[in-house]
């Protein structure tokens, strides 16, 4: 009886010693939907295939069940990019989900969190050195522009562009 109880305990102790890993395994997995894809811990479509205006290619992503991609985290834009080159994807522009459409400079998120400025997420054009986009009241949709190593810049809302979606 005594061995039995032994057994039962040196069971239960071997069972919790296996499912230990499993969690460590579990905690940072992301699944994805298809056409999602891993993407720094979150999920994310990069669509190399239809291009649009902002607002039609938000439309895409919402129909694909997500939303224009939201870059507030710097390891999770800098697995974008490598995600990008890793894949192949051509270097072009990618509208993101940031905007300062109707509050001129003042740039957000589509969920209305504030984008952050300068490094490491904004190219810097024209000579003043401050990464900070130019555009004016003309350009009030956010990219990844092709022409900057795919830093943010802003575009016009009407050009068209591909588009990273998250969900
Ligand atoms: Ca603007």
């Amino acid at each position: 009886m005594i061995n039995f109880l032994f057994l039962l305990l040196l069971l239960g102790a071997s069972a919790s010693c296996f499912k230990l890993p499993q969690k460590f395994i579990m905690k940072g997995e992301v699944s994805c939907e298809s056409p999602f894809q891993e993407v720094g811990g979150r999920c994310m479509y990069v669509d190399i295939l239809n291009k649009g205006t902002w607002s039609v290619m938000r439309n895409h992503c919402k129909s694909l069940g997500g939303d224009l991609v939201k870059l507030n985290d710097g390891e999770v834009y800098a697995a974008l990019i490598r995600h990008i080159h890793g894949n192949g994807f051509p270097i072009d522009y990618y509208w993101i989900g940031a905007t300062d459409e109707g509050h001129e400079g003042l740039w957000v998120w589509i969920d209305q969190e504030p984008v952050q400025m300068g490094t490491p997420y904004w190219a810097n054009c024209g000579c003043d050195n401050d990464q900070m986009p130019t555009g004016g009241t003309a350009q009030n949709c956010a990219l990844l522009d092709a022409h900057f190593h795919l830093y943010f810049n802003d575009g016009t809302c009407s050009q068209e562009a591909n588009v990273i979606c998250e969900q």
